[in-house]
């Protein structure tokens, strides 16, 4: 609630809101989402072995800094949601060597670390998987920033998550690994086809006074769209049954519903999406079991889920600046962009659960329109399966624009404007978006200068921006960024898959997939068929941004955190194209490998403590319950009870649960309905003595009319104990039982 000063206020703007939630819905109730990919008699594609799988990554939910935001204070506190990865391969069936994985994790980014310790754990599974590796491996992150960090490999990202923990790390390459080695199991033959929607209201472009840097004649082009709407859903079908087995969307939107100050683990919009795809499947007689929907993440550079744009919570009930999104104190600290229930102040899940049903109702609208009878999608044809990836050093890279003019990638560095964040979630530093010249906190032009001053030739490479971290010419103790990027690309039939390792803005990402599709074209890669090109990443290393050189010369935050200089993005054009004949139906080879980035894996810098011990206080036991749930409850109303805790880091009980809601059937036995898994289901653990080693667990049900059944129910709390000498023990703890009416 708001304090009765600002009430006024706050009525104008919940008015004010109302109206734009009415006229959004206006827009969207038209004419639901729609399809541009023509209906067609089904036309068979070739056939391709194809292949799903799913594991959980969650690693630790508390006491582990959370990746994306940057923000120190933000320390896991629990979990709405575990995470997973999703494994999706595609190969041909004539030359089964050829194949890719395309594997979508719920975390921030693909990295080096993740992606060597993956890589070596498939090539650990034995002889059968020795067709996987380095080339034909993509690991993508959905960019998600709502789970544990401090699995980096550089160490600029481990700053904040205070170094590398190795439990956050294996439990993300464990699970991919795992979901690999499902996904090879399940290979089947089959086809694919695929389709476009137009999904309105998910997103908007957060910097678009550096859209605008682009020129007017390229923006024509995409009418009033400063960020693409459009979703593409690909689908794995399988031959023997003709069961869909599982679908890839790319739609470009940061999943960062889940605010900056959220501390419960999610998959964020991304996530939740795909949760909401795989459930409403379950029991289809057309969806295979085991159905997986990967929801993964595109051009996202410049996009927001908060579509109500940047407000300064300074009381002054204005929008943030255009150009610097900074308030009237001339700072970036109040400015707060706002998702669709901003003013629910739950910490975003309401806003989350919008932005992810809208990217799951025009994927399951398009997926169902796929699955009809009398219309389809674009068929995959032609039975080539190819890819390329190698590693390519961005220190003063020399290539021609298409213009002939020959200019150069720099080291790696980051401007001013990184500092001050975006209006997703203001930076913890003082610096305004959009300064091109001296920051006005003269303490991080210092640090930033101390670390390691920029050389000439990298102050005059990086061009207009300001150099606040000279990160790629430091390489102490270890390297901060990579200066080595990956390079990839994926393809079957006419459809290709960008590969990118960083964040491509909306008109970088189209830039990129124009310049693919052109050259796809001119070097007849596809035969008949018109290629069809997706972006997707940030994969395999984070590689920060990637603008355009019109949006790099404005130096926003996108712009400051572009690192290899202006010319970025037509470096990953040039290196790109210039590999494509790699996925010809002629092409047996793959480029040479380049070279190999550090493996800062067992250099990390550390300061995360482990667990030491848990205690419960003297009259209760591990799972005592210490506030039960009321007798009844009117559905709609928030569940909650309280145990005894331990330390949830002592298991990360992968593929398991620390929370459940079970119900009693009429025979008296009980049944799980939900789990970890469940959006509305929340484990909060609270560390209530940290000498004495006491913590407490509150597992929380938000129940819904529309969701639950009336009956009888109880709570679940399955956790494990370390003791100060002696080994961990699992426990669990079972709630009273109450009535839900
Ligand atoms: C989290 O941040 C949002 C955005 O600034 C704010 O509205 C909300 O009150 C914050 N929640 C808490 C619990 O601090
Ligand atoms: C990429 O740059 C190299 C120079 O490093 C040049 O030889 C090549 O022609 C360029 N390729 C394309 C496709 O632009
Ligand atoms: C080529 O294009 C770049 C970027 O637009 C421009 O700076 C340069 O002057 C152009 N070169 C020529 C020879 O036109
Ligand atoms: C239920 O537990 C959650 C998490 O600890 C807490 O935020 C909320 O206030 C509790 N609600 C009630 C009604 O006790
Ligand atoms: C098409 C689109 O998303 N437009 C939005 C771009 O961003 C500004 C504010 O950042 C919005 O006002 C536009 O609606």
């Amino acid at each position: 609630m708001a304090p009765s000063s600002h009430s006024s206020i706050m009525s104008t703007l919940t008015f004010l809101l109302f109206a734009l939630l009415a006229l959004a819905q206006l827009g969207f109730a038209i004419p639901g989402p729609q399809s541009q990919s023509k209906p067609r008699a089904a036309a068979a594609g070739d056939r391709y072995l194809l292949g799903v799988g799913k594991a959980d990554i969650t690693g630790p939910v508390v006491e582990i800094n959370f990746a994306g935001y940057a923000n120190s204070e933000q320390v896991g506190s629990g979990l709405r949601q575990r995470i997973y990865s999703r494994a999706f391969i595609v190969g041909e069936v004539n030359n089964p060597a050829n194949r890719f994985v395309y594997l979508i994790l719920d975390i921030q980014s693909g990295d080096t670390a993740v992606r060597r310790g993956i890589l070596e754990g498939v090539a650990a599974l034995g002889s059968a998987y020795s067709v996987y590796g380095r080339s034909n491996i993509a690991v993508t992150g959905t960019h998600s920033h709502s789970g544990p960090g401090a699995w980096f490999n550089y160490l600029l990202p481990q700053i904040t998550s205070l170094g590398f923990d190795k439990q956050a790390y294996k439990a993300i390459v464990d699970g991919a690994v795992l979901s690999i080695k499902r996904a090879h199991e399940s290979l089947q033959e089959g086809t694919l086809d695929f389709g476009t929607t137009r999904v309105d209201d998910a997103n908007i472009n957060r910097s678009l006074y550096a859209y605008l840097a682009n020129p007017e004649s390229e923006r024509a082009q995409y009418g009033d769209d400063s960020v693409d709407k459009t979703l593409t859903l690909l689908r794995f079908k399988r031959a023997s049954d003709g069961k869909n087995i599982g679908v890839i969307t790319w739609f470009p939107v940061h999943p960062t519903s889940m605010l900056g100050n959220n501390t419960h683990v999610t998959g964020d919009n991304k996530g939740l999406a795909a949760y909401l795809f795989e459930k409403s499947v379950k029991g289809d007689s057309l969806a295979a079991d085991g159905f997986v929907a990967g929801f993964s993440q595109a051009n996202v550079g410049d996009t927001s889920p908060n579509i109500l744009g940047s407000w300064c919570d300074d009381g002054s009930g204005q929008q943030c600046d255009f150009k610097t999104s900074t308030c009237s104190d001339g700072k970036s600290q109040y400015c707060h962009s706002r998702g669709p229930f901003f003013y629910k102040l739950d910490l975003g899940v309401s806003s989350c659960y919008d932005i992810a049903s809208k990217q799951y109702s025009g994927a399951k609208s398009l997926y169902n329109q796929l699955t009809s009878s009398t219309s389809s999608g674009t068929p995959v044809v032609g039975p080539t399966v190819r890819t390329f990836h190698y590693y390519h050093d961005m220190r003063y890279y020399t290539f021609p624009l298409s213009n002939g003019t020959q200019v150069q990638t720099c080291p790696a560095a980051l401007g001013h404007s990184f500092a001050a964040g975006t209006s997703d979630w203001p930076g913890a530093f003082d610096f305004t978006q959009g300064d091109s010249g001296a920051p006005n906190n003269p303490f991080w032009s210092v640090v930033g200068g101390l670390l390691k001053v920029p050389s000439p030739a990298q102050k005059a490479c990086q061009g207009a921006k300001p150099i606040l971290l000279n990160v790629g010419e430091m390489e102490t103790p270890y390297a901060w960024s990579p200066n080595i990027v990956d390079v990839q690309s994926l393809r079957v039939g006419q459809f290709l898959i960008i590969v990118s390792p960083g964040e491509a803005s909306t008109m970088a990402g189209r830039r990129w997939r124009n310049a693919v599709k052109a050259a796809a074209s001119d070097l007849s890669l596809t035969g008949g068929a018109e290629p069809f090109v997706v972006l997707g990443g940030p994969a395999n290393s984070y590689t920060h941004y990637i603008t355009t050189p019109e949006e790099y010369g404005i130096q926003r935050y996108e712009g400051a955190s572009t690192m290899y200089g202006p010319y970025t993005l037509p470096a990953y054009i040039n290196l790109t194209v210039q590999a494509l004949p790699y996925l010809s139906p002629s092409s047996s080879g793959s480029p040479p490998a380049g070279p190999n980035p550090p493996d800062n894996r067992e250099k990390s810098l550390s300061f995360i403590t482990g667990v030491v011990f848990d205690a419960a206080p003297i009259g209760q036991s591990f799972g005592s319950v210490t506030k039960q749930p009321a007798s009844s409850y009117a559905r709609g109303a928030v569940v909650n009870a309280t145990f005894t805790g331990a330390n949830p880091r002592n298991n990360l009980r992968l593929e398991g649960t620390y929370a459940a809601v079970e119900k009693q059937e009429s025979g008296g036995q009980w049944t799980r309905v939900l789990s970890d898994d469940d959006w509305r289901l929340v484990y909060t653990w609270t560390r209530t003595n940290g000498l004495l080693g006491y913590s407490s667990v509150t597992i929380s049900w938000e129940t819904s009319a529309a969701e639950d059944v009336a009956g009888t129910y109880r709570i679940k709390y399955y956790g494990d104990s370390k003791p100060l000498i002696g080994s961990i023990k699992a426990f669990e703890g079972t709630s009273n039982s109450f009535t839900l009416v």
